[in-house]
């Protein structure tokens, strides 16, 4: 795969008419037929006994593929646009093992994610410490998921003259993200006080445990990796991507109540876990003293008729409305910002766009 032209493997996507580059968009087919060479790479970093290797194998494969990849693609999608072109194939397969690193790094997140957030499905399937015979092995699993990370960057960019940089901030975003996910957790723990969550608590959880890895992450490597990473570049890059991530993330707890699990591919559990959510922060700001009390006896049980009657509540606080109105609010917001971006260093507006266009009224 690595011989075949990449020029081929692009789609042309809509062209913004600002822009005089059309802008190119790889299938996840494309992304995923380097995969197995990658597993194949982890997996040769020490010498396996044959038990070993077919568990790692079985957990990269559970845990790495099925999902929708924004976050890898958008490595391999920003890496075009900012150089005005297709990618040869050489760069093709570097931004997709960068990819491929950041999907290891989410997998990683989402295995212990899901044991301590109580899941029961993850992408249409069994999450990993469900799967039979795997339980509490999935802690290691996790960390081997994340070792994987490292040995790629070294294989394939020890001579890159962002190496060093390349793996800070992977050191750096994964530090970031356990202080959201901490956060997240210890903000719901047993016995938290609804009447405590408050929207500057939510946007300190959210920008920490999605935005950073989610968006900040693939256009900084994306910016290291054609070495444009100026300081205002990366400034403007984290302007932009921490108000993406923040609208991923109320779109992640929208869709966690009101969302088909069929579609979504996972259960919510949010309200069950006393969540600090975006949902039941609208909530706190909408409801009347009877409806507190709704919230108060039923939020962050273990049943599902407490649940019901908090989803009920939701829907009559008509929360469909006020989501709808935020998700333009901010669209417009962040299409607002994207227009002054400053391109004088090689930072490009359509990257922003091609990113915001994946995400906007997602239903996934
Ligand atoms: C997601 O929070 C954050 C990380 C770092 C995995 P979440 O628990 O809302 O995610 P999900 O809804 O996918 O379980
Ligand atoms: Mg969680
Ligand atoms: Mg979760
Ligand atoms: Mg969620």
């Amino acid at each position: 795969t690595k011989s075949e032209p990449d020029e081929r493997k692009m789609k042309k996507l809509k062209c913004n008419n600002s822009s005089p580059q059309p802008t190119l968009s790889t299938s996840i087919q494309d992304f995923e037929s380097i995969f197995a060479r990658l597993v194949g790479d982890i997996s040769d970093e020490v010498h396996l006994p044959p038990s070993v290797l077919e568990w790692l194998t079985k957990s990269l494969n559970h845990n790495t593929l099925g999902g929708k990849c924004n976050r890898g693609l958008s490595v391999i999608d920003t890496t075009s646009i900012l150089l005005g072109r297709p990618l040869t194939s050489q760069e093709f397969f570097d931004t997709a093992a960068l990819g491929w690193m950041i999907e290891l790094f989410q997998a990683f997140m989402l295995v212990t994610d899901d044991i301590m957030d109580g899941s029961e499905t993850r992408r249409g399937q069994l999450c990993w410490y469900r799967v039979p015979g795997v339980s509490l092995i999935a802690i290691n699993d996790a960390c081997m998921l994340e070792s994987g990370i490292y040995i790629l960057l070294k294989k394939y960019f020890k001579k890159h003259p962002s190496y060093v940089d390349m793996m800070e901030l992977f050191h750096e975003i994964s530090y970031k993200t356990e202080v959201g996910q901490a956060c997240d957790l210890i903000t719901a723990a047993p016995g938290a006080k609804l009447q405590s969550y408050d929207m500057e608590q939510y946007l300190f959880i959210v920008t920490h445990k999605t935005a950073y890895y989610s968006f900040y992450l693939p256009v900084a490597l994306a910016l290291m990796y054609t070495q444009r990473a100026t300081v205002d570049n990366l400034d403007t890059t984290k302007h932009i991507t921490l108000k993406m991530g923040e609208y991923f993330q109320v779109q992640d707890d929208y869709l966690d109540a009101f969302a088909d699990p069929k579609v979504l591919g996972k259960i919510g559990t949010d309200i069950v876990d006393n969540k600090c959510s975006w949902l039941v922060l609208q909530s706190l700001a909408r409801c009347s003293a009877e409806q507190m009390e709704i919230l108060k006896v039923n939020y962050g049980r273990q049943n599902g008729k407490a649940e019901a009657a908090v989803k009920n509540l939701y829907r009559q606080l008509e929360l469909n409305v006020v989501y709808e109105k935020y998700a333009d609010d901010v669209a417009a917001e962040l299409e607002k910002k994207i227009e002054h971006i400053n391109e004088t260093q090689g930072l490009r507006k359509e990257a922003f766009f091609a990113f915001l266009k994946k995400i906007h009224k997602r239903s996934k």
